[in-house]
């Protein structure tokens, strides 16, 4: 890197930064640094990367992620089986389903005393390592301690003085430069030394190489658990000063600024069954991202940075009547609901941004998804392994994606559902004797596909069905017809035709049910539990028009027939509930956490609120039973069921016990534990709230929520590429704008339309549900005429 000018001064530094830091909703900032890493540190990442900041002023630490550095899998002694067995356990599924069929009910210990299978070399996600630097030179107190993370630019930032010396240190971590950045400024001559300590469960050999631009720190090893290569490579480039070799660390001293750059890299490859980048040099390939960036100077990694960033967060805008706070994040959380309803606002504004960007930050393509921790992750054994749990927690994860206007995101999770075919087609073989794909309860980076032994989840091969969902919604967003054929076809005719194999008749009804079902982690065993038959009637639903758009009549035919005869799991039971199993077995005194027989409800479409207003009275009534008290993730879904609902101030009051029983002062969501899921569920759900369009009805403010007085939203997605942007006030929709990305006859609904309002467009129809005729690139704006008396 070529040396910034001096010109560049430390104490202009210090000023141009101060002047990003006032409070809004885009800053989550601190007044001290972090000691707690689940509760306190602050999350930056590029999807693959990922970094845990806790701005330390005499020791920093910034704990590192990469997504693929897994323990477990093909390499581990002892052997891996990708959760499959080796002879094909079709009979006993079938024994089993038959004895529930014929009225059983089974408690999941005894069937997972048979099904279950002991997870063997399943791994975890690990930590990469810590950056540590420790600081002398300066002395004295330190004053005007401030951290922050900065949604804006995706750049953590620490500031501070001690003694007479001002200190200020910028993290970021790089999508088109692949690394994490970090630049140190002091106002006088600062001594650093930096090292990178590697947890002890693997090899590590460091090598320090000096030069006259700088100095180069590079770790290379091996997990011992599977064998798995990473490389770490660390550049410390002075602005002025000099870097030197100091042990195993590398030592800076000088009277301004050091950047530095670090690299991690690992040898996985997201392919079944080997998983490994057999002739890749983890190390080498740490050293030449690193010594690329470094090539660039840090303004120009910065700007890179920048331009990558920036038009993906800025693309959706909130306005929900925030104002600036002098109150640092975890004050501004640890008071919300006590009465200052701009304050609590500000939060929520901060939150659903903060949603956006953990979204951006966890999970671009080329890399695996985002965890159930995002990238994030500190321990050898996280909990849950940090994996992917399918049975809500990875599909939560990506609900935002499509809503949000960050479709892209959702491509890490298209390849790795994509990759899970193949070892799925043998889940399905060997578990059911059936074509197709399938999977249950988890995964990790290794594709795993079986089920395991924790009784009450184990059993899931409704997965592959709700992961298609995916596909199919990202086609029903964007229009992409190419996207369809090649890539949501494929895994949604393959999931179909598993089930399409493996369902069977019920004696009570003649009706297509699943069995063995079970509704995840709750109740007995039965034959054609709510959401194992709304997960599958989703996928028919989904398929059958995929099957016509891409000229697959004949499949089509099949699906149709086959919804014909299909249990849709949607029966209404004796105290007014939606019934979670098909015999009326709810229990009114029940609050467990899953109500996935609402699946029909959110992320289903089977049930409009509008049209079905029984089923939707039912769902009510369960949600009521259930309980607004919950885990972090829960709340979340119950957000959106609320909202589907179209009932506002419900779903309001959802969010308001996220953010005030389930939110660290890191605004991370905790299921307990950190679970990012929550984080994703609720900001989809906060646009829920605004728009739907599930129904192929665009319904604007659909469950806008009394507290939510005026404000607007801007660059939110609806189905049939559709980008929206609503304005409200006390007498509500008071403008509305859509972008529509392609010809099509739109159906809007609006209580606007009921009232007078101006528009440049012809609308067809009467009353709040009206019919527009849109253009591909087509701006439409709708107005309102009247003025709204308590504006
Ligand atoms: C699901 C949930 C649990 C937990 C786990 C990671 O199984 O039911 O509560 O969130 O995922």
């Amino acid at each position: 890197m070529r040396q910034i000018s001096r010109l560049t001064s430390c104490a202009c530094l210090l000023a141009c930064a101060s002047l990003s830091w006032g409070a809004d909703t885009t800053l989550l900032w601190y007044d001290k640094p972090a000691t707690d890493w689940e509760k306190e540190a602050l999350p930056i990442g590029n999807g693959r990367m990922g970094a845990m900041v806790f701005g330390g002023a005499q020791s920093e630490r910034l704990q590192i992620s990469e997504k693929s550095l897994w323990t477990g899998g093909p390499g581990a002694e002892g052997g891996y089986d990708y959760g499959l067995p080796a002879q094909s356990q079709s009979a006993l599924v079938s024994s089993i389903g038959k004895q529930l069929l014929d009225g059983a009910m089974l408690e999941p210990e005894a069937v997972a005393k048979q099904l279950g299978r002991k997870m063997h070399n399943y791994g975890d996600y690990q930590s990469f390592g810590d950056l540590i630097i420790d600081s002398s030179g300066a002395e004295g107190g330190i004053a005007g301690y401030r951290r922050e993370l900065d949604l804006k630019s995706a750049m953590a930032r620490v500031r501070y003085q001690q003694g007479f010396t001002g200190f200020l240190r910028d993290y970021f971590v790089s999508y088109p430069d692949q690394v994490l950045v970090g630049r140190l400024v002091s106002t006088n001559p600062q001594k650093l030394r930096v090292r990178f300590d590697v947890p002890d469960n693997r090899t590590a050999e460091t090598r320090i190489e000096t030069g006259k631009t700088g100095a180069r720190l590079v770790i290379t090893g091996a997990l011992k658990s599977n064998g798995l290569k990473y490389g770490v490579a660390l550049l410390l480039i002075p602005q002025c000063g000099t870097v030197k070799a100091d042990g195993d660390a590398l030592a800076f001293e000088g009277d301004c600024a050091v950047v530095f750059v670090l690299a991690a890299r690992t040898n996985y490859r997201m392919h079944y069954p080997d998983y490994r980048d057999g002739g890749a040099d983890p190390a080498a390939l740490a050293v030449q991202d690193a010594n690329a960036a470094a090539a660039k100077q840090y303004s120009m990694l910065a700007r890179r940075h920048g331009e990558d960033y920036h038009p993906l967060f800025e693309r959706v805008k909130l306005d929900l009547g925030a104002a600036a706070t002098k109150l640092p994040t975890d004050q501004l959380r640890a008071g919300y609901g006590s009465g200052n309803a701009v304050a609590d606002r500000t939060l929520e504004q901060l939150y659903f941004n903060y949603g956006r960007y953990l979204l951006i930050a966890a999970s671009r393509g080329g890399s695996l998804p985002a965890n159930l921790q995002g990238v994030w992750n500190d321990k050898a054994t996280p909990p849950w392994n940090a994996d992917y749990h399918v049975n809500i927690n990875l599909q939560m994860n990506y609900w935002p994606a499509e809503v949000a206007n960050l479709s892209e995101t959702a491509e890490p999770l298209f390849d790795f559902v994509e990759h899970l075919v193949p070892p799925g087609r043998l889940a399905a073989q060997r578990f059911f004797g059936a074509p197709g794909w399938t999977m249950f309860l988890n995964t990790n980076a290794w594709g795993y596909v079986g089920p395991i032994d924790w009784p009450t989840a184990f059993w899931q091969p409704e997965a592959s069905a709700w992961l298609a969902q995916h596909f199919y919604e990202h086609y029903r967003f964007s229009g992409d017809l190419q996207f369809l054929k090649q890539r949501a076809w494929p895994v949604m005719k393959e999931a179909s035709e598993f089930w399409l194999a493996t369902l069977v008749a019920d004696p009570r009804d003649g009706k297509l049910v699943v069995s063995p079902s079970y509704s995840p982690e709750h109740g007995p065993f039965t034959a054609g539990a709510a959401m194992s038959q709304q997960i599958v009637a989703d996928l028919f639903t989904n398929a059958a028009e995929a099957a016509r758009r891409v000229g697959d009549k004949v499949f089509a035919k099949r699906l149709d027939d086959a919804l014909a005869k299909l249990d849709r799991g949607l029966h209404v039971g004796k105290w007014g509930q939606l019934q979670e199993w098909k015999a009326d077995l709810d229990d009114a005194k029940d609050d467990h956490r899953h109500v996935s027989h609402l699946f029909a409800l959110h992320p289903g479409r089977a049930i409009d609120a509008v049209k079905d207003v029984e089923l939707a009275r039912a769902a009510r009534a369960t949600l009521d039973a259930r309980g607004d008290a919950s885990t972090g993730w829960s709340r979340a879904w119950k957000i959106n069921f609320w909202a589907r609902l179209r009932d506002g101030d419900r779903a309001h009051k959802l969010l308001a016990g996220l953010l005030h029983d389930s939110t660290l002062p890191n605004l991370w969501d905790t299921h307990p534990p950190f679970q990012i899921d929550g984080n994703y569920g609720a900001t989809a759900g906060m646009i829920e709230m605004l728009l739907q369009s599930q129904n192929d009805v665009i319904d604007i403010l659909p469950a806008l929520p009394k507290t939510w007085t005026r404000g607007s939203v801007q660059g939110i997605r609806a189905r049939g590429d559709v980008t929206v942007g609503i304005t409200w006030d006390a007498c509500g929709l008071a403008e509305l704008a859509l972008d529509t990305g392609r010809t099509a006859t739109l159906t809007l609904r609006s209580a606007l339309f009921e009232g007078k309002f101006d528009t440049a467009a012809a609308l067809k129809g009467d009353g709040a549900q009206r019919t527009l005729s849109a253009r591909a690139k087509g701006h439409y704006d709708f107005k309102r005429t009247t003025s709204c008396p308590t504006n």
